[in-house]
């Protein structure tokens, strides 16, 4: 049998066996091609974008998505109807998720601004203004993903950001999918840039003749489009910030013996088909091998049948089984590996969240598949991969928020608190900080 025909089998280890280093070694992720090398192919093209605006923006786009019909690289508001035909089933899946995902993300707006009286007539407060402009970036690649527009857009116009780009590399014959321009007629787009890549990251970080410099700029994307991000958020010029660097999809699922090896399969293979780069993690908790053997034969069958096998392939190869004593032990692997994803099935399951301590996303018990996630339960789809899970949160609300802090006092307020300015002024020797003080007091007299 050729290698369509051999065995889709993740590597297996055993935490009661194997040394603790080869475990944390399995769990590594697939190295990335060096971002130097990445940074020296990026910067050019960032520059110019910069130097020569529109005219070097459609060039790229000619180059690398080989749309060479294209004449201008955006589309402004309204997009024509002829670019959103859609099968009506389409249309209301669109529209079902767009309400979830709105719903969820309207409910995490603070209502009112946050007022502290630290003392008396010292007025603290923090409220919350959306970031002005925003602009999105919706990947192409062996998949298109109008999903992730929905997922980007929705919360920037449930923040109320005034201003959404979005970016989306055109199809060859310079169009743009329909489902994209759709999920941007809903958000509310003032346009859309017919550019990918570091092309597009750039044309918004910086503005051309024709697209609209942005604030900040989200969502996932290849090496190239994570090395403009961060090149371009490091460019003080530029005036613009990033979600979050973005790397190749994971989840990590929780089984035991209560869960249903092909729902574990199943779990394990919607992840993989994303990427060769992808990577999968099943720890099982408490398993003989026969039942282990089981999920395995369930992942090899059900991979054999899906029409992208070849990535899965590729995703499978670098993944891996833990075999492992207990759930505090799966846990701790768990939460040292930091997964985007993270699916419980396990008996349980929303007790074992509380000891969830790093994850992007929580997908709890038999019946929540990390799909729901992906396009409709409501919860965002843009979430900390690579470990980044340990520091970051996924795309939410406060990702198109800022908050702005004010100070309010009486004269009352100012006569309890100014001793202390007016001490820590001396301590560093900034006498007009200490006499900013001194001279309302001595105003207000005694
Ligand atoms: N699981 C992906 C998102 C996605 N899945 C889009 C399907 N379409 C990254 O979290
Ligand atoms: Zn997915």
């Amino acid at each position: 049998a050729g290698i369509e025909n051999s065995r889709i089998k993740m590597r297996r280890f055993v935490t009661a066996t194997d040394a603790s280093d080869t475990i944390r070694e399995a769990l590594k992720r697939p190295s990335q091609r060096s971002s130097d090398k990445i940074m020296g192919i990026v910067k050019p093209i960032v520059e110019d974008i910069q130097k020569r605006g529109d005219a070097a923006l459609l060039e790229y786009t000619h180059k690398f998505e080989k749309a060479t019909s294209l004449t201008s690289p955006v589309l402004k508001a309204p997009f024509p109807e002829s670019m959103m035909q859609l099968p009506p089933e389409t249309i209301e899946a669109i529209d079902v998720s767009f309400e979830n995902i709105r719903k969820f993300h309207a409910a995490q707006k603070e209502e009112k601004p946050l007022i502290v009286e630290t003392m008396p007539g010292v007025v603290c407060s923090r409220f919350a203004r959306p970031i002005e402009a925003v602009g999105l970036y919706v990947p192409g690649g062996t998949a298109v993903l109008p999903s992730t527009a929905l997922m980007l857009g929705v919360p920037a116009m449930v923040a109320g950001c005034k201003k959404i780009v979005i970016a989306s590399p055109p199809r060859q014959d310079g169009s743009l999918t329909p489902e994209i321009v759709y999920a941007a007629h809903k958000v509310g787009a003032e346009s859309i840039v017919l550019a990918g890549g570091a092309q597009a990251i750039a044309a918004m970080a910086y503005g051309t003749e024709s697209v609209s410099k942005v604030d900040k700029i989200l969502g996932p994307g290849n090496q190239f489009v994570t090395a403009a991000k961060m090149l371009v958020s490091n460019d003080t010029t530029a005036g613009v910030s990033i979600d979050m660097p973005a790397g190749p999809s994971e989840v990590l699922v929780v089984a035991d013996e209560t869960s249903n090896p092909a729902f574990v399969a199943a779990d394990l293979l919607s992840q993989s088909e994303h990427g060769v780069d992808s990577q999968v993690v099943c720890i099982v908790v408490g398993l003989n091998d026969q039942q282990v053997g089981a999920i395995e034969d369930e992942l090899h069958k059900q991979a054999m049948a899906l029409p992208r096998v070849d990535i899965v392939r590729g995703a499978i190869d670098h993944s891996v089984t833990l075999l492992v004593k207990d759930i505090e032990e799966a846990m701790q692997l768990s939460n040292m590996y930091a997964p985007e994803h993270l699916i419980l099935q396990v008996k349980d399951a929303e007790k074992v969240v509380d000891i969830v301590q790093n994850a992007g996303s929580v997908f709890i018990g038999p019946w929540t598949p990390e799909s729901v996630g992906d396009y409709s339960a409501g919860v965002n789809h843009s979430l900390p991969t690579y470990g980044y899970a340990k520091q970051y949160s996924g795309v939410n609300l406060g990702s198109y928020i800022k908050h702005i802090t004010s100070s309010n006092l009486t004269k009352e307020g100012l006569r309890n608190v100014g001793g202390a300015v007016m001490q820590l002024a001396k301590v560093e020797e900034l006498e007009a900080h200490r006499r900013a003080v001194s001279i309302r007091l001595d105003h207000m007299g005694g």
